[in-house]
């Protein structure tokens, strides 16, 4: 089964969206396999936005996340990768469609509320950049019987 890391940005969590957010994947249907509340270090940021360090704005990027706490999760279910980045909407909110949680929450591309892995090979490298393999939890749920 798919999985994919995302993650409720300092803006998301200070304005308190980490619960609406956690509902709205719930409800989809995708299984919750990995959660924390953490600080990223400047390190772990720069490694994450690798793919943009040569953009103007890399370094307001790096700060930004650093900022505060961000709430990393992992996601897995039936093609959870392209799906949970509809769920998203697009990058800059003011294109995002409403109903889409950029499309609902955000205003301004610096401050768009969540980050989602974008192809099955960043969901694979930013999952192990984020969780050591003892926080990712493999169980049972009684509803997929009723998904799937
Ligand atoms: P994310 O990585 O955060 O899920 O967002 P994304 O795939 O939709 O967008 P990406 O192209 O990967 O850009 C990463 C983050 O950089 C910020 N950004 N700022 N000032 C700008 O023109 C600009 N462009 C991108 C956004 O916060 C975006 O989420
Ligand atoms: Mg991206």
């Amino acid at each position: 089964m798919e999985r994919t890391f995302l993650m409720v940005k300092p803006d998301g969590v200070q304005r308190n969206l980490i619960g609406n957010i956690v509902q709205r994947f719930e409800a989809k249907g995708f299984k919750l396999v990995g959660a924390k509340l953490m600080s990223v270090s400047q390190e772990l940021a720069e490694k994450h936005y690798g793919e943009h360090k040569d953009k103007p704005f890399f370094g307001e990027l790096v700060d930004f996340i650093t900022s505060g706490p961000v709430f990393a999760m992992v996601w897995e279910g039936e093609n959870v990768i392209a799906t949970a980045r509809n769920m998203m909407g697009k990058t800059n909110p003011q294109e995002a469609l409403p109903g889409t949680i950029r499309g609902d929450f955000g205003l301004t591309v610096g401050k768009n509320v969540i980050h989602g892995s974008d192809s099955k090979e960043s969901a694979e490298r930013e999952i192990n950049l984020f969780f050591a393999p003892d926080e990712l939890i493999s169980y049972e749920k009684q509803d997929s019987a009723w998904i799937y």
